[in-house]
């Protein structure tokens, strides 16, 4: 099956799913509002989708992981707006439209944000369709790891500390490997946990997810350099873009897109070798994300 078949259903039932999570029927409205706000305005979804894309992939009960997606988005979903706060990255703009505490206020946006990432653990452990508190209490566990001090958390500080630091290569990606390929690992592994895969195939969706977590920031990256190139000249691109420790900065624009098709290969061959474990794994379908990443 290919991707773009499975996500305009996928996603349509996780919209609708993640409606009812968060409906606004609550006597405190204007958090609420905020949130769904936030969750609503034009996110990709491709950390759920990875999450129901695996379970497919393997054949398996996609409904089953909806809660995970949906805890999922949320701590997304916060991480974004605390990001745009006036302390981080003071964005007044988000996906085109105004950033949480622009269209709210600062005291709402970090409210939401709050609320957010505590809801992700109340859907995991109050959700029906899983029916084993033991793998409930294992995607507790992977994602608290993934979100907080060990994973994104953690990679978002030391994103913070490292700013007008000359990073090398390896500093870059145990940055990111954190701050943006944890949340990630976590997709992959909520399906595992779910479908109860083998360790091999664990270790292997592990890999996966890793390399292409750094491919998505890469690729990130490099939009940010391509797009200023092309709105304001080269010259102010790549002065921009030795603010901060970027790919592109690092190892030029040219170097980052060889290392985004490096990733991208290891993604290729770890999918092949997941189809050799098991050959009922439909790794086209998870082929389809690497379509995220062209340029
Ligand atoms: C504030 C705790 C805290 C963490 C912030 C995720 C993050 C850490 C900051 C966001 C800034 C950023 C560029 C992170 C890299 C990961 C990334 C590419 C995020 C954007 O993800 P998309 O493209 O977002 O999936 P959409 O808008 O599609 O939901």
């Amino acid at each position: 099956m290919k991707l773009g078949q499975f996500s305009d259903l996928t996603i349509a039932d996780f919209n609708d799913y993640l409606d009812q999570v968060y409906q606004n029927n609550y006597s405190n409205k204007n958090l609420v509002y905020s949130m769904r706000y936030s969750l609503a305005n034009g996110g990709k979804r491709i950390r759920p989708l990875m999450v129901l894309a695996t379970l497919k992939a393997f054949q398996g009960p996609v409904d089953q992981g909806m809660a995970a997606a949906a805890a999922l988005e949320s701590i997304h979903t916060y991480s974004l707006i605390h990001d745009d706060l006036p302390a981080m990255d003071d964005d007044d703009y988000r996906r085109g439209q105004l950033s949480n505490h622009k269209a709210f206020d600062e005291a709402t946006a970090i409210l939401a944000g709050d609320a957010l990432l505590t809801h992700a653990f109340y859907i995991i452990s109050n959700d029906d369709r899983v029916d084993s508190d033991t793998k409930k209490l294992a995607l507790v566990s992977r994602l608290s790891e993934t979100a907080g001090m060990l994973g994104m958390v953690g990679g978002q500080i030391n994103d913070i500390l490292g700013e007008g630091l000359e990073l090398n290569l390896e500093e870059l990606q145990a940055i990111h490997d954190k701050k943006t390929a944890a949340l990630m690992r976590f997709a992959l592994e909520a399906a595992a946990i779910i479908l109860d895969l083998s360790a091999d195939i664990r270790s292997e969706l592990s890999h996966f997810a890793s390399h292409f977590g750094l491919a998505y920031q890469i690729h990130n990256d490099l939009q940010e350099v391509l797009w200023t190139d092309e709105q304001r000249g080269k010259q102010a691109a790549s002065d921009e873009s030795h603010e901060k420790n970027t790919y592109p900065a690092l190892l030029s624009t040219q170097g980052a897109k060889d290392s985004l098709q490096a990733e991208i290969d290891t993604c290729q061959a770890s999918l092949a070798r997941i189809k050799e474990y098991n050959a009922d794994f439909d790794s086209d379908l998870m082929a389809g994300f690497l379509d995220y990443l062209s340029l």
